[in-house]
Parts: structure tokens; sequence; C-alpha cells
């Protein structure tokens, strides 16, 4: 949780439009912020009242992550609200660093951007390299780096979308931090969280980070076309996911061959038929 990593305390994200900035020296700046743990600071003398200031200690960070979390959610049906006012439907991808979203974005932006209007929220700690990637495929995208914060905030996504200002009628393809702990508990106000795992991470990975898998609508399966080189078990990994979360929707897919990605397309396509009118070219 990320008052006990302090993330939370010390985001100040950047928002970066990459329509209008130059992306050739912000590119690799790093101005990381500091983040300093409360619990390496923390000396005491072992007497009496140690246990009490342990539990005071703990009561403490409790009310404060129940208090980061409630906030974070009212901005998030604030987003909600905002998406439906213009027949938005928006998908969160998370994931560990490295299973592919960024690659599975651009692909989609290629082959679906004639049909649905498509802009794009990324989140990284640092740096700009993945907007430039978005931008490269053609879609319009702003870029936020959260410094030491983990995960992308309900408020960070509204001062995202007021530089991005998508069309009323779009689809909004939000890329998370990597990391398959914290975005799980932050709510952007988006239609559906969507998880993608790489075959590559290992089948144990729903029953290791399971808050992740229940809070996702959908799992993507990717990097099958790596499968004759791996022991990656592709019946066990379903079976962990599904014993957390029987409703989630798997597409096993390459976004390197294109293998499967048909079945992520139509699912993309039905959400945008669904959503209040339809917006189908
Ligand atoms: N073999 C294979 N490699 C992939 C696939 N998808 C992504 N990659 C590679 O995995 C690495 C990380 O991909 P990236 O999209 O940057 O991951 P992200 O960190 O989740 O955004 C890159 O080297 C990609 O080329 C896939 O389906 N098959
Ligand atoms: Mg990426």
């Amino acid at each position: 949780m990320c008052t006990t990593c302090g993330c939370s305390d010390s985001a100040n994200p950047r928002v970066t439009n990459l329509q209008t900035e130059p992306t050739d020296k912000t590119a690799h700046s790093h101005s990381y912020h500091s983040h300093s743990h409360g619990d390496h600071d923390h000396h005491h003398e072992h007497g009496l009242d140690t246990h009490h200031d342990h539990q005071q200690g703990h009561e403490t960070t409790v009310h404060l992550e129940q208090a980061i979390l409630e906030k974070n959610d009212r901005l998030a049906e604030r987003n909600r609200g905002w998406f439906l006012d213009r027949n938005i439907v928006a998908l969160n991808l998370v994931s560990s660093p490295g299973s592919g979203k960024t690659t599975l974005l651009e692909r989609t932006i290629h082959d679906l951007k004639h049909a649905i209007p498509i802009s794009v929220i990324e989140g990284d700690q640092e740096t700009l390299f993945d907007a430039e990637r978005i931008r490269k495929a053609g879609c319009p995208v702003v870029q936020i780096n959260t410094g030491a914060g983990c995960h992308l905030e309900a408020d960070m996504l509204a001062r995202g979308l007021e530089t991005l200002q998508p069309p009323s009628n779009s689809l909004v393809l939000i890329e998370n931090v990597g990391n398959l702990v914290c975005p799980a508990l932050f709510d952007l106000g988006e239609q559906a969280k969507v998880v993608v795992l790489s075959v590559t991470e290992g089948e144990d990975k729903p029953l290791k980070y399971p808050h992740m898998f229940q809070h996702a609508s959908v799992m993507i399966l990717n990097k099958i076309d790596l499968l004759p080189h791996l022991t990656f078990d592709v019946k066990t990994c379903l079976e962990f996911a599904h014993k957390v979360n029987p409703k989630l929707q798997v597409f096993q897919l390459s976004a390197i061959t294109g293998e499967g990605l048909q079945h992520w397309y139509d699912w993309v396509t039905s959400q945008i038929k669904n959503s209040k009118k339809q917006v189908i070219r």
C-alpha cells in the first residue's frame, strides 16, 4: 500500500503534452523526488511504551490509507462522470514493467484508429519514451511522470485529461505505471482495468498479486509467440487467474506477431458499442 512505501505523500506529477511541447530536452531529464521511508528514520528507546507507540503508529497509517483511498475514490467518480458526459470509453492498462503494454497500444492504435478516435494517457515514473512511441503510432498522447509515485491516481488522470482534451465519442487508453501492486487500489474512473501478463513472468502471478487480477475485467496473456521456448503452463495460469477472479475474461495474444489480437479488438469494439451512444465510424 502506498502510504507504506510513501509514494503518495511525495508524488508530484509532471504532465507533458506531446502535441505542443518539444520532447528532446525533457526525454532524458531526471528530477527524482526524494523518497523517505518513515521506518528508516524511526528511532526509539525500547521501554514499556513501545507497543503503545507502534499501535498508535499503525492506527495512524490505517487512517491515512483510508483517507487517501477515499479521496481518490471521490475524484475517480468525478472522472467517471466526465467520461460519461462525453461518451468516452476509458480503459486502464496495468501490469509489471515490460509485459508489453506500450507494444499492445501501438498495435491497437495502428489497427483501430481509422474506426475509432483514440487518445492515450501514459504513466511512468520518468522519461517520455512511451509517449514518443504512441505519438509515432499516430495518436494524441499526454505523458504523466509520477516521480517517486508507483501508480496513477484519479487527480493525476484529471490533470492529464485537461491537457489531452479527448474528443467526445472516443476511446481513451491509459497506460498505468508498471507495477502489479498499487495500481490495483487506485480507481481512476475507468470503465475497466485490463491486466497484461506476459508468459515470461511465470504462471503464478495471479495468486501472488491477487488484488490486481480481482480488480481487472480482462486479462491479456501476452507474448504467446514465445511459448515454444518456455516452460510456462497456460492452463495452470488460467486456473490461477480464475481462482482469484472467476469472471475474468482472458485473451491470449502476441502484440508482436498479431496472433489472437482480433479477439481483443472485438472486445474493445463491443465496449464502445455498449456505451451510451454509438461511436464507430
Ligand atoms: N516476443 C514478444 N515480445 C514482446 C511482445 N510484446 C512486447 N514485447 C517486447 O517486450 C518488451 C517490453 O515491451 P513494452 O511494450 O515496452 O512493455 P511495457 O513496459 O509493458 O510497456 C519490448 O522489448 C517488446 O518488444 C510480444 O507479444 N512478443
Ligand atoms: Mg510501457
